[in-house]
């Protein structure tokens, strides 16, 4: 009858560490970007981390000659910005494409001199520029009052 009982132990001890082992490998972080050449993505090139409207958004990383471009797609509804949240490092190519899915709305960040012009949806523009100093940028929608019902995120750069 005892032996009967540690085998039972034994079984649930073996079974949980396998349980945690296996709950491990998947929280493992994914890699920040995968690189992509000649603009051709890889199949999980697209990490997203977190909820929509949360977290920080994961550059696509194309290399163009030399130079890594990081590729970003915010999305526009009303009245938010998809992702809020983008991050860099200072000296990157940064391209965003910009799509308006819901509404009249444009995209603007006033430090680094760019906007998308204002357009009924669908629509999409791109934007190119390099981060060439570092900080927290708002992006935001210029129409009426949208900036303040939600209509921004942040581009943040750092060193
Ligand atoms: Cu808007």
């Amino acid at each position: 009858m005892k032996k009967i009982y540690w085998v039972i132990v034994l079984i649930i001890v073996l079974g949980l560490l396998f349980f945690l082992g296996g709950k491990k490998n998947k929280l493992e972080a994914p890699a920040p970007y995968e690189y992509v050449e000649d603009g051709a993505p890889i199949s999980n090139a697209q990490p997203v981390l977190g909820e929509e409207g949360e977290g920080v958004k994961e550059a696509i990383v194309v290399l163009d000659g030399e130079v890594a471009v990081k590729e970003f797609t915010i999305t526009a509804k009303n009245f938010s910005f998809t992702p809020a949240t983008i991050a860099v490092k200072k000296g990157d190519r940064i391209k965003i494409t910009f799509k308006n899915t819901q509404g009249f709305h444009d995209f603007v960040i006033d430090e680094f001199g760019k906007a998308a012009k204002q357009a009924q949806a669908p629509a999409e523009e791109v934007l190119e520029f390099t981060a060439d100093k570092t900080g927290s940028f708002e992006y935001y929608c210029s129409v009426g009052t949208h900036r303040a019902m939600g209509m921004k995120g942040l581009l943040v750069v750092s060193e």
